[in-house]
């Protein structure tokens, strides 16, 4: 019952609705029927699910908001120590079907739809992917966050509320199309506004200096035009543990103040149409994954995250302990994901001096002990690095703080390197040209005490390469955090049938504790077992076949082998050596070599950056390849292809637990970690690749034996670059000489003459960064060795039983467990 009102409102409010609402399933029916009927006005179920998943959400979002209110409140009371997650990109995909999982609520919920004559299944299908990420990066975040709230750490994340995430693509005769992804059209149940907590963002103007009255001198950034942000709190729940953490995303308004002049001068339209600047910030993600336009808008984006989320947690801060600084370090830490957000040191320190009076060195201190950097490619094309006019312009007070954080840094530099100019212009956080330009990566390593690669190869050519004199300077900021990925959605939630058979044999712990799966092993050899797994795999299949059939039209057959390459469309992935493999595959079936030819169904999906042509060339390339393949009867049980539309996180779920083969065959030294890898694997796929990022760990965990190794080693690489010789490697080895001959004979172009010249132009270069005509041979060799395996199901079986059971520590609660002992230094709650 309600407590009877007292004097303090707050107090009968918060003690009234702190245990409610319940668990049971009853309430859970009441709570739908009273959205559905009410908070949603609805009364018929109708076509679409849409209202239903609305209201199931909802009545989820409930029983989070209660369990979120315990987590801060618990926070706030005991003062603990937390971490700030930064990040221009969460790739959540749905909540509901996770959500469900980490609250125990998925029977229950499903019983509830039972009055409503529909499945849960529907019901998950009407929820819009949460799209604000491009890729490995964005859906790291995502991973990130399940793993902390399931640890119990207090971690915040923070990131920006875009109106349009990743483009939804369209293919059309072929090619690629983007289309806006208006996510939020349809309202999104899982957050909880806060307008009252807004901030302003400051942008322009200029810097005056002022005395106080002690005749101090002060910087002041006047004249500035100002964004309101204003955020919008997502939940995190944690596996079955009660915690719930926040996410925490910023949306960019219009300040209600107009130009009074202009107002006055009754352009009252047009006074009011400036709003739009502002909200433009946070209006769409950048589609770019590992490459960087240097548009003035996406500094916009990066800053205003930046100083929003750094305002957000100093005024919590002053709000419990005055303007006293002395302990801040001691309580928080951020971690930078990439250098997008890493303007971030600069704006700790502008607010520390500028608005709360500290001196240089105090803030120096506090910032150089908060920020972390995790470094997530090596690629140049990435390293941002922004024209110091544009900054000058958009930030100045910014600008001038980096030339000073920059002016003390070289004077340690000379000091440690005396004498040695070149040292301090190549190690200058602006590099000198015709324009100057500020190196982001730079300013994230100097001012932070972490500096973290994502696969343990990929640190160890941060510190020998990319980063080398930073390295030599301070050695002990250097780390690696090998990524992982949460094996409640890539694992429980995503494949039910493989969870359940899991839990049969080795009890339902490992969802939480997932080192546990190796007990896994015990079982590789049980035929019962390994018939139980096979059949798992076979359901899995047929219902990715009838994905794929809905989606492209091509029929795949469940009893052939399913060969994956799902990820961002880049060159250095990839993508053509596959499709060059697939060319190879129909020759042989066009020449009649079908002896030991191994039936399979070849899957690739993923995203072109909207401006990167030759990544829309290898898609148009793969679907033209299909086009032919899959309509010549010779190959008619032997082989099929498809290009896999709009590829994301829902599809992801449905692909991983169907495959066999996992395509990981990145040129060596490029893909700094990849985490599609780990999926694959701990849904039973087997790997060919190269020893590229972590597929060098998964190797090393799952043994030699139980892996398809190719390619040339990240060392060789460059040897192999300075005397390349593609043409003569492709007159040597029939099987590529009569793939070009087939490719460049337009038999893929038909009606399109010189349709992929540019892509065989760039196999024939020896300038071929990505050495594709290299590595096909021996990339060949090992799709065939794969095949031959795959004939003897019992040692497949053994193979992908043995994968899943090494893929314990891929999961990112390991991951997360070392960024907090190593870095973080929290205490979970
Ligand atoms: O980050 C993933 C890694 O697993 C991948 O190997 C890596 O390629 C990916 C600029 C990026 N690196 N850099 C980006 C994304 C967006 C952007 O605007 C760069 N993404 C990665 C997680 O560590």
């Amino acid at each position: 019952a309600p407590t009877t009102p007292q004097a303090n409102q707050d107090v009968c409010i918060v003690k009234h609705w702190l245990d409610a609402p319940k668990i049971d399933e009853n309430t859970l029916v009441d709570d739908l029927t009273r959205h559905f009927y009410y908070t949603l006005g609805r009364d018929k179920v109708g076509e679409s699910h849409l209202y239903l998943y609305n209201a199931l959400a909802l009545t989820i979002r409930d029983r989070l908001v209660a369990r979120c209110r315990a987590t801060r409140q618990h926070l706030r009371s005991k003062k603990t120590r937390k971490a700030a997650y930064l990040s221009l990109e969460f790739l959540m995909g749905r909540a509901l079907g996770n959500a469900l999982l980490n609250l125990d609520l998925t029977d229950s919920s499903r019983n509830a739809l039972q009055q409503y004559c529909t499945s849960l299944e529907q019901v998950q299908e009407a929820e819009h992917d949460a799209g604000l990420g491009n890729g490995g990066l964005g859906r790291l975040a995502a991973c990130f966050l399940d793993s902390c709230a399931t640890l119990g750490l207090p971690v915040l994340g923070y990131g920006i509320r875009y109106e349009y995430g990743m483009f939804n693509q369209i293919i059309d005769h072929g090619n690629q199309i983007e289309q806006p992804d208006n996510w939020l059209r349809e309202g999104h149940p899982w957050e909880l506004s806060a307008p009252e907590q807004a901030v302003r963002v400051k942008f322009f103007g200029h810097i005056e200096t002022h005395k106080d009255k002690d005749g101090r001198e002060h910087r002041v950034w006047a004249n500035t035009q100002d964004v309101l942000a204003v955020p919008y709190d997502v939940p995190i729940p944690g596996y079955r543990n009660e915690v719930v953490n926040t996410l925490r995303l910023w949306k960019s308004e219009a300040t209600d103040e107009f130009d009074l002049s202009e107002f006055n001068a009754g352009s009252y339209s047009e006074a009011v149409a400036k709003k739009n600047l502002a909200e433009q910030i946070t209006m769409v993600l950048y589609p770019n994954d590992s490459s960087e336009n240097g548009k003035e808008l996406r500094l916009r984006q990066q800053y205003f995250l930046s100083s929003a989320s750094l305002q957000d947690i100093l005024l919590t801060w002053v709000n419990q302990n005055g303007h006293n600084f002395k302990d801040f370090a001691e309580h928080h830490v951020f971690q930078l994901n990439d250098t997008h957000p890493s303007i971030a040191v600069a704006e700790l320190m502008r607010l520390l001096i500028d608005e709360y009076e500290l001196e240089w060195d105090e803030a120096w201190v506090i910032t150089t002990k908060t920020m972390a950097y995790t470094n997530h490619t090596l690629l140049p094309e990435a390293l941002e690095r922004w024209s110091v006019p544009l900054f000058e312009k958009l930030l100045p007070r910014l600008l001038e703080i980096i030339y000073e954080i920059n002016a003390r840094f070289l004077s340690l530099v000379a000091r440690q390197w005396p004498g040695d100019v070149d040292m301090q212009r190549t190690l200058s956080i602006i590099e000198e040209g015709p324009v100057q330009h500020i190196r982001m990566a730079y300013l994230a390593i100097v001012g932070s005490f972490s500096v973290n690669g994502v696969a343990a190869l990929h640190t160890d050519l941060l510190e020998r390469g990319l980063f080398k004199d930073f390295y030599a300077l301070w050695p002990e900021k250097f780390n690696n955090k090998t990524n992982g990925v949460t094996p409640r959605r890539w694992l429980a939630q995503c494949n039910p049938s493989l969870s359940e058979l899991i839990t049969e044999y080795i009890g339902p712990n490992w969802v939480r504790h997932f080192d546990q799966i190796s007990q896994l092993r015990r079982y590789f050899d049980d035929e019962v077992f390994q018939e139980k797994w096979r059949n798992v795999k076979q359901d899995n299949k047929a219902r990715l076949a009838g994905f794929v059939r809905a989606k492209t039209g091509v029929e795949f057959d469940e009893t052939m082998m399913f060969d994956v390459q799902v990820k961002r469309i880049h060159e250095y992935k990839r993508q053509l050596l596959n499709i060059l493999h697939v060319i190879h595959l129909y020759d042989r079936i066009v020449r009649g070599d079908i002896k030991d030819f191994v039936p399979r169904c070849v899957l690739l999906g993923g995203k072109a950056a909207p401006g990167y042509y030759m990544a829309k060339k290898i898609i148009k390339l793969i679907n033209s390849v299909a086009d032919v393949v899959n309509s010549d009867e010779r190959t008619n049980g032997l082989l099929r292809v498809a290009f896999l539309p709009n590829y994301n996180v829902s599809a992801m779920e449905l692909i991983c637990p169907a495959t066999d083969l996992s395509e990981q065959i990145s040129t060596a030294g490029k893909e700094a970690s990849g985490t599609g890898n780990m999926k694959f694997m701990m849904n039973g796929a087997i790997t060919i690749g190269t020893l590229d990022g972590a597929n060098i760990e998964i190797r090393d965990a799952v043994g030699s034996e139980n892996f398809f190794l190719f390619g040339a080693q990240s060392e060789q690489v460059s040897a192999i670059r300075a005397a390349y010789n593609p043409n003569q490697l492709i007159a040597q080895d029939e099987n590529l000489n009569r793939v070009m001959a087939l490719l460049e004979s337009g038999h893929f172009n038909l009606f399109e003459q010189g349709l992929f010249d540019d892509i065989i132009s760039a196999i024939r270069s020896p300038n071929d960064p990505w050495i594709v005509a290299y590595d096909f041979a021996s990339y060949v060799e090992q799709q065939q060795q794969a095949a031959l395996t795959y004939l003897d199901k019992n040692v497949w079986t053994r193979m992908s039983i043995l994968n899943t059971a090494a893929s314990g520590e891929f999961s990112s609660d390991r991951t997360i467990q070392q960024y907090s002992d190593e870095i973080w230094r929290l205490s979970p709650m």
